[in-house]
């Protein structure tokens, strides 16, 4: 079944100048239905990963989240939740498998190159965060 999900390239690998290898690993595997760039705001950030308040990552996840341009994507595909997360790899990249994207591009467990959402309910939330219904057609 046809699905939709976010991806966010992270600060840290638009600021390395890895996006466009990332972009053509995406695109390869899926339909870009929607992308852009932008910088957060310390507001944004903090509301879009709202779900991880109290954790002890958070505040240098959110600072980090907003210290650069980042570039957002709707991709869409059958099953490209399971399987954007499948080519991601784990969230730790000394822990990801060969030919993923975090083994390919992070840098460690908090600068890790790029986000995909976690399941429907959250994929349907955080594409809205990011794109209005007009830009999904
Ligand atoms: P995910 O991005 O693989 O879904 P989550 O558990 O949702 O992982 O955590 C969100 C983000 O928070 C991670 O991608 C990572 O950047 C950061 N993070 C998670 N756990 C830690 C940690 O233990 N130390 C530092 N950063 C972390
Ligand atoms: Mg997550």
């Amino acid at each position: 079944m046809k699905q939709r999900t976010l991806s966010i390239i992270k600060p840290d690998a638009v600021a390395a100048g890895k996006a466009g290898k990332i972009i053509a690993d995406i695109e390869n595997e899926f339909h870009i239905v929607a992308m852009r760039k932008l910088q957060l705001t310390r507001a944004q950030a903090a509301a879009f990963y709202a779900v991880h308040a109290g954790k002890p990552f958070y505040d240098g996840l959110v600072e980090f989240m907003c210290s650069g341009p980042i570039i957002v994507m709707c991709l869409e595909a059958d099953d490209v939740i399971a399987r954007y997360r499948k080519l991601m790899g784990a969230t730790n990249p000394e822990k990801a498998e060969e030919g993923t994207l975090r083994k390919k591009y992070a840098e460690s467990m908090s600068r890790n190159a790029v986000h995909g959402s976690d399941a429907p309910e959250t994929a349907a939330v955080e594409v809205a965060f990011f794109f209005p219904g007009c830009d999904l057609l």
